[in-house]
């Protein structure tokens, strides 16, 4: 064992807590029927990721365990960091070094540790790049341009709406310089993981302080799939919801939905528990004046990739007291005696609080993932820098593989509907 264990380069928090790890890996595993079984047995035989390096930068959970043993099974040597400081679950690192994956990351790392890293995974010079985020492979632009300006990065992946949205903007400046798959936009990605995924992310805040959500009024800032999924859970659990957005077409969305709709600072005081999915700043003006318009207990809960849609700083310097009173949540009492409960610290509550998104979502976002790996490859001489859509057929494949591990049966078009849908002769 000893001698194997060397031919990994990992730095985890405690070796130890492999066999917890395997037990997670395992309840994903059969919960992950595409990624974990159908792909990872073709892979295994085929090898379409022979010779090939994949750096991964993200979350740190059972589900990522089974999408990179799945790269690995298709030949793949494997770097993986973390994509956020407190999402990595410290004994899945640890049963995934025993899996011959390169690992750097622990629960709780600094700003400087997770950029160190992100670092090690990318000084193995990988050819691939998955990223949560973004941070990665805007780290790779601006640290290790020989990467890409020698071609060994054949062509990146990016998981989450945040991430691509970054990707959007570096595209429209002229500085994005890798071919980029928005692996966020398929449709087999944010219809599932994001809504139903995040939408579970309620759950968060009950695991947070073991509330009732009955007869709660939930405030959901934004209404896109993250957000939406939110507010009809929280619905569902008998609370009042009330949502509020900057985009007049989500707006009327949620208002036909038959949520309140209002501008967050008159939404602030009817707040129980405000739950931020929106993937802008601020979203919370950071003013003391406006925290004191909170109501005393409300729990503020972020489920978007970064910690700047609630003002965390800002909250913590104008507290007078700052109480952890379960792991991750903190008690903070403002000079005014009102308390508010933060989550995990105003990063992502859904993979702090929770175990992350369920398997049963993941599975499509990796089954993407790990046929984009093999498309890339494939592929690799057509790949221009910028930002190149899923192909259909990918995503298209990922949701019959689904289907079919789930036993349900769909229709399929002849020949004369087929000609019929996509000509323009046959009308009135
Ligand atoms: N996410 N991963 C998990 N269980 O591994 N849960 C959520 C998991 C991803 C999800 O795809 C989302 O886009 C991203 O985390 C936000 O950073």
């Amino acid at each position: 064992m000893k001698w194997e264990l060397k031919m990994v380069d990992y730095k985890i928090a405690d070796e130890s807590l492999a066999e917890k790890g395997r037990e997670a890996l395992y309840i994903a595993e059969i919960k992950m029927p595409v990624t974990a079984k159908v792909i990872r047995e073709r892979f295994s035989k085929e090898k379409p990721l022979k010779g090939i390096k994949v750096a991964g930068c993200l979350h740190i959970t059972k589900e990522t365990g089974n999408l990179v043993r799945t790269l690995k099974a298709g030949g793949a040597e494997v770097y993986l960091c973390g994509s956020n400081p407190l999402s990595t679950q410290d004994d899945v690192a640890a049963a995934l070094i025993e899996e011959q994956i390169n690992v750097f990351a622990w629960h709780g790392n600094t700003t400087e540790e997770f950029y160190w890293c992100i670092r090690q995974c990318l000084k193995a010079k990988p050819n691939i790049l998955i990223d949560d985020g973004a941070d990665m492979i805007v780290t790779a632009h601006k640290e290790f341009p020989e990467l890409i300006e020698s071609g060994t990065i054949i062509g990146c992946q990016e998981e989450t709406t945040t991430g691509v949205k970054r990707f959007r903007a570096m595209e429209k400046k002229g500085v994005l310089k890798v071919p980029l798959f928005p692996v966020n936009d398929a449709r087999c990605k944010n219809q599932f993981d994001n809504e139903l995924g995040t939408g579970q992310g309620v759950i968060a805040a009950i695991y947070g302080m073991h509330i009732l959500f009955a007869g709660k009024t939930v405030v959901i800032a934004g209404y896109g799939h993250c957000s939406s999924g939110m507010a009809l859970r929280a619905r569902g659990l008998g609370a009042h919801v009330i949502v509020t957005e900057v985009d007049p077409i989500k707006a009327l969305q949620a208002k036909f939905a038959g949520y309140e709709v209002m501008p967050i600072l008159k939404a602030l005081s009817r707040a129980d528990i405000l739950l931020t999915a929106t993937g802008c700043k601020h979203v919370i003006p950071p003013n003391p004046e406006i925290f004191e318009t909170f109501k005393d207990g409300v729990i503020l809960g972020n489920l978007g990739h970064f910690d700047i849609e609630i003002p965390t700083k800002e909250l913590y310097s104008y507290a007078k007291e700052v109480r952890t009173i379960r792991k991750d949540v903190e008690e903070l009492t403002f000079p005014s005696g009102k308390k508010v409960y933060l989550l995990a610290q105003g990063r992502l509550a859904n993979l702090v609080l929770s175990e992350g998104h369920p398997s049963e979502v993941m599975d499509m976002s990796f089954a993407l993932q790990s046929l984009v790996s093999e498309y890339m490859v494939k592929n690799r001489e057509k790949l221009k820098p910028g930002i190149i859509e899923i192909p259909k057929e990918i995503d298209d494949r990922v949701g019959l593989l689904k289907l079919e591990s789930m036993g349900v049966e769909i229709d399929h078009l002849t020949e004369e509907q087929y000609n019929y849908i996509h000509g323009y002769e046959e009308g009135t």
